[in-house]
């Protein structure tokens, strides 16, 4: 049990849980944002399971305090969600959107008169759809320059109030699943695209740093990658060459470049190779120094052969009898432990936050009027056991988010796939605490109790 095991979470371990602007916030058309590339996306038939939007999604731009209540209820130190950028400059680039700002000032008020650190994401995948048209999106160098303003704006108005701030959420599935793949916007199959839209979104995480340090000199800054240990699956050559790319494609495209490593030959296709060539400055911009490294671990992959032909990665297999989330996603928490070592390996003195890690379920209500989700908590249980491991190797992770606090809109997969320790009844949009979230809270109350923290120092005011 991890409760009579938590010795090795030093006091100052960061106990969160994390959402998406637009996978909870709704109010789409509210007080003058934007529209953005999901908004259009979500309206094309097909694209989206059961034709789901986050038009309303969980409500949480109207219900936000409440929502900060219940996180003060399960006693989390942290709070990771993300802002919009088209609520805050509808256009992308210039005017800026008052209401829009005055909404995250008034939630990150609300979080810290609760307790509770608030660690802000400024990209989760929701690009204002005018960058998409006028410069197509991250192919274009100069959505990376409105990247670096938009920084500027809204640390300006937030700064040290925030405790950490995040550039990039999984910068891969940005560029790979949007640019290369096609099965997110802005949709194009075409795999130099996607590696333009990768290098631009690395760039714009170094650009966007200089203004968050001289804004919010106090708050730590990084960046959130997502990471899947690669398997081949048969000791066949071309399945070995299938794991081998795929794994420089999802596990090292974004770490090489931020640690000073650069691109591996592989990730990059004959355009792109010319853009990099004339990249060296670039590279210089994109190692500014940081201080955490996010890392978002579900699962691992088994895969067969590149050459298959309809994905250039390879193909993935299911790993015979093994349990499954509804997402599919094997259940595998050794993966995170692994995940941990590889990222420990590239940089040993990068503090790491486990920013997401979780597991969806098909949740229901039962007659006690309770959610009872016991395969989230040993999922949650089993992976914080091999945070703990890491720990105890000398792995600085320094905090760990429970992806996700509410059921929420799950992008492709619509509002089928339960992620939260919260259950939200999207008809009535009242919050059922889950199971999960009752293990978490004693979890993080029983650690306090073995470790009392200093409590947080107001944020000095200008
Ligand atoms: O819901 C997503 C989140 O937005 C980014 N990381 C993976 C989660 C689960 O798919």
């Amino acid at each position: 049990m991890l409760v009579d095991n938590l010795q090795p979470f030093p006091p100052s371990f960061v106990w969160g849980a994390g959402t998406s602007a637009y996978q909870i916030e709704g109010s789409a058309d509210i007080d003058g944002r934007g529209p953005s590339i999901w908004d259009r996306f979500c309206r094309t038939p097909g694209n989206v399971a059961g034709g789901g939007t986050g038009d309303v999604a969980c409500d949480h731009y109207r219900r936000y305090r409440d929502d900060v209540a219940m996180m003060a209820g399960l006693g989390l130190d942290a709070y990771r969600f993300s802002i919009s950028w088209s609520r805050v400059i509808p256009d992308g680039t210039g005017a800026v959107n008052r209401p829009g700002l005055d909404f995250y000032r008034r939630l990150v008020a609300e979080l810290r008169d609760a307790g509770i650190r608030p660690f802000a994401t400024l990209y989760h995948w929701d690009l204002p759809d005018a960058l998409q048209s006028r410069w197509g999106g991250w192919i274009g160098r100069d959505t990376a320059k409105a990247f670096a303003e938009y920084a500027d704006v809204v640390s300006r108005a937030l700064g040290d109030e925030v405790a950490a701030w995040t550039t990039h959420n999984e910068p891969w599935v940005s560029s790979w699943l949007g640019y290369g793949w096609g099965s997110h916007p802005p949709g194009y199959r075409d795999l130099d695209l996607g590696m333009q839209a990768s290098h631009h979104l690395l760039l714009a995480h170094g650009l966007a740093i200089p203004a968050l340090r001289s804004n919010a000199p106090r708050a730590e800054v990084g960046i959130t990658l997502n990471f899947s240990p690669i398997v081949p699956a048969s000791t066949d050559a071309r399945d070995i060459e299938a794991a081998r790319s795929a794994d420089v494609n999802i596990n090292r495209s974004f770490i090489g470049p931020l640690f000073g490593i650069g691109y591996d030959e592989l990730a990059i296709g004959p355009v792109s190779h010319a853009l990099l060539r004339s990249a060296e400055d670039d590279m210089r911009v994109i190692q500014e120094p940081i201080d955490f490294l996010g890392a978002n671990y579900y699962t691992r992959f088994l895969l067969r052969d590149a050459s298959h032909p309809v994905n250039p990665f390879g193909e993935y297999v299911e790993v015979p009898g093994a349990e499954r989330t509804a997402m599919g996603w094997e259940v595998y928490p050794d993966g995170l432990l692994d995940t941990l070592r590889a990222v420990n390996a590239v940089r040993s003195d990068i503090k790491i936050y486990v920013t997401e890690n979780g597991a969806a379920y098909p949740d229901v209500v039962s007659d006690d009027g309770k959610v009872h989700d016991p395969d989230r908590t040993a999922y949650l249980e089993a992976h914080l056991a091999q945070v703990a491991r890491a720990i105890g190797e000398g792995i600085p992770v320094a905090g760990y988010f429970v992806w996700s606090l509410l059921d929420n809109f799950e992008w492709t997969e619509g509002y089928r796939p339960r992620f939260g320790i919260v259950y939200v009844d999207f008809e009535t949009q009242r919050r059922i605490v889950k199971d999960s979230a009752e293990w978490y809270a004693r979890t993080i109350a029983a650690h306090r109790a073995l470790a009392p923290r200093r409590p947080i120092p107001p944020p000095e005011m200008p």
